[in-house]
């Protein structure tokens, strides 16, 4: 260590650092300022500016984007969804005719039930969904595949809990969803499709 590195110097130029009549005693100066390395100073900017910008981005993606994440609906014992309604019949329930659906469906090694789901254009659908045996996922909709539609619908579908997503169907087309969770072997054959129909009538 040499004389001139900075903490040796700040020691230096405040008398009040150290007082001999105290013992040895370090007094401390309410208005002495702490000495932060630059280096220091300016990974401390770069780390405030990035969680404002990410406080930025969370903000706009939550409410201008209308980017969400699936809500916990509850609880549900996955030993017995064969014997608990709505899981014990997963599928399209019509709350308002041509506009709200619920769908519930159930994940298990290795296919989603159901595997097939139509709705007419504009509906509105609440996705209830929940696992009988390990974790899953489903993503819907698979940008670049040919002739489908994309979204950024993403749910875990996790053993015990009930995920909750909504989400309105404005396009007419067709919906992969695929269990996006390694689950097991046949984890690549769990899949499913989702088509929205135009609505009967026109409108
Ligand atoms: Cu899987």
């Amino acid at each position: 260590m040499t004389d001139d590195t900075p903490a040796a110097e700040g020691f230096d130029e405040d008398p009040s650092a150290s007082s001999e009549p105290d013992g040895g005693a370090v007094v401390v100066e309410p208005d002495e300022h702490v000495h932060v390395d630059p280096y220091e100073r300016n990974w401390m900017r770069i780390a405030a500016f990035t969680m404002v910008v990410f406080a930025i981005a969370v903000t706009v993606a939550g409410l201008a984007l209308g980017i969400q994440v699936p809500t916990d609906e509850g609880r549900v014992d996955p030993n017995t969804l064969a014997s608990t309604p709505p899981w014990s019949e997963p599928g399209l329930r019509e709350i308002v005719p041509g506009e709200e659906y619920d769908l519930y469906i159930v994940a298990r090694r290795f296919a989603f039930q159901p595997m097939e789901v139509e709705i007419p254009q504009g509906a509105t659908v609440n996705f209830y969904a929940t696992s009988a045996d390990v974790q899953h996922g489903i993503k819907l909709g698979l940008a670049g595949a040919e002739g489908r539609q994309a979204s950024n619908i993403n749910i875990m579908v996790i053993p015990g809990q009930v995920s909750k997503l909504t989400s309105t169907f404005d396009d007419v087309g067709v919906y992969d969803y695929i269990c996006h969770e390694y689950c097991g072997l046949a984890h690549h054959q769990m899949a499913g499709v989702l088509r929205v129909v135009p609505a009967e009538g026109g409108e």
